[in-house]
């Protein structure tokens, strides 16, 4: 049994408890309604880049089943939903036209969610890239920066009536890394080094610029953040060494290869590049002009955390060691990432040291190969058993003077896991992509305790029927 921290203190008040999801793994309709191509929709015909072959282009039919879906929040008390917006739908070229049955299909899903009183967190991007944009440079253009711009102030000027809640972007360091520079992800890019570091400037710049058009424009009184991949590292133990190398692994960026935290988010939060990360770079780094840093760098209300795994780290004689092998037994998901709930408790912490803002988990789920049960019900204990232990780091992190808005854990159906398809299911609600049926799994009904006590249930064990 583990140690559950009867000594927590309650979760504040006001804590939101949310889910998240994203366009294109959910939505389908991939060309109704005068939807433009995404990256992502021509990536997903190229022999062997998903599972199988498999693609989006239905995935859980969100686009037509978006009230079943809003019911099913409601049903389990979901209090705010993260959705992403799909940029070539409402606006097909990236630029320009705007689609208004694009628009009008958020229009609907932004006020059945407020009818069901669930608060809207409108995310701008979340990888489906117009492909009109990427064939004029994407991210590569500089201009890259102003369309993003222009989109944003389009759904700003629609929708900011009714939402005020706004993330720029999800996880640039997957959408640059995976999509830019690994060729995984779409646009399936194997950029040089100098190339790629130019798409992640054009990138911070074009969030500077989103931040800067949502509170030009904004109706309601704007709350901004964007989220952040966590590529964490935690000490292997409490000592003052192994805290110290953790840290730096988190903060410093230690090849020309890699990239750290700090890499990602100090541009946008301070301003600045980290000298460490400018020093390995050297002139392989991209022009910057005057203005660019203090454009990237606007105010933001909250920093999103999509926290998933991390890796321990020792003091060694030359430095920090990250603790390679994970011993054959270790507890790992589906997509073999380790479970280390003390990786979000030491990355909360260290954020919040570093960057002074708010924090949210934004994304927060576990990978596994769940199934409809012979008793018609999806029993996933070990999900249970995740999100348990992560929102008891999380609420430690709080005991310790951490300023953590709320939860959105990754997500809410089952869905299109980019290259994984559909094999991996992260959901707390059962997708039969077949027939489109919905079956809430033991965790939505666990996690609906958990918000109606307000995280008092974590302190139970509960593993479901
Ligand atoms: O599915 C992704 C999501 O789009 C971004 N964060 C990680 C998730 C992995 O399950």
């Amino acid at each position: 049994m583990i140690k559950t921290h009867a000594c927590h203190k309650p979760f504040p008040q006001d804590f939101i408890w949310g889910v998240s999801s994203g366009s294109y793994q959910i939505e389908g309709a991939a060309t109704e309604d005068g939807k433009g191509d995404s990256v992502w929709d021509l990536f997903c015909k190229r022999e062997s880049a998903i599972l199988s072959g498999q693609t989006g282009e239905v995935a859980c039919d969100h686009y037509h089943r978006y009230q079943e879906d809003v019911n099913l929040m409601r049903e389990f008390g979901v209090q705010a939903y993260r959705f992403s917006f799909s940029w070539p739908r409402v606006m097909p070229e990236g630029t320009g036209r705007v689609n208004e049955k694009g628009m009008d299909f958020y229009d609907r899903l932004v006020d059945s969610l407020l009818k069901a009183g669930i608060e809207p967190w409108a995310m701008l991007f979340h990888w489906d890239y117009p492909q009109e944009l990427y064939c004029r440079g994407g991210w590569l253009n500089r201009d890259s920066a102003d369309w993003f711009a222009d989109y944003t102030r389009q759904m700003v000027e629609r929708f900011s009536d009714r939402i005020q809640y706004w993330i720029t972007y999800d996880e640039p360091s997957a959408f640059i890394m995976c999509g830019h520079k690994t060729g995984e992800h779409a646009p399936g890019l194997r950029l040089s080094l100098p190339e790629q570091l130019r798409v992640n400037h054009h990138v911070n710049l074009a969030h500077g610029k989103a931040v800067q058009a949502i509170r030009a424009v904004a109706k309601k009184k704007p709350i901004v953040g964007l989220s952040s991949y966590m590529d964490a590292h935690y000490p292997l133990t409490d000592s003052a060494e192994d805290k110290t190398a953790a840290q730096a692994m988190n903060f410093t960026v230690m090849s020309r290869e890699g990239r750290s935290v700090g890499w990602w988010l100090d541009p946008v939060m301070l301003g600045q590049y980290p000298e460490d990360g400018l020093q390995i770079f050297g002139s392989d780094m991209p022009q910057i002009l005057s203005g660019d840093m203090a454009t990237m760098a606007q105010p933001l209300d909250f920093i999103g955390i999509n926290y998933y795994s991390a890796r321990a780290v020792r003091s060694g004689e030359h430095g920090p060691e990250v603790v390679a092998e994970l011993p054959g037994y270790a507890m790992t998901t589906q997509y073999d990432w380790a479970i280390a709930p003390h990786g979000l408790y030491t990355i909360l912490r260290q954020c919040y040291e570093r960057y002074k803002r708010p924090l949210v988990i934004t994304e927060n789920g576990h990978q596994n190969n769940d199934h409809v049960m012979l008793d018609g019900k999806v029993h996933d204990p070990q999900r249970i058993d995740y999100l348990r232990r992560h929102l008891l780091a999380a609420q430690r992190a709080m005991d310790d003077g951490v300023d953590l808005r709320g939860y959105f854990p990754w997500t809410f159906t089952d869905n299109f896991e980019w290259a994984f398809g559909y094999r991996t299911r992260v959901g707390m609600v059962h997708t039969d992509y077949q027939t489109q049926k919905r079956t809430p799994k033991d965790s939505a009904y666990w996690y609906r305790k958990v918000i109606q006590t307000n995280g008092a249930h974590l302190l139970v064990d509960d593993y479901g029927v």
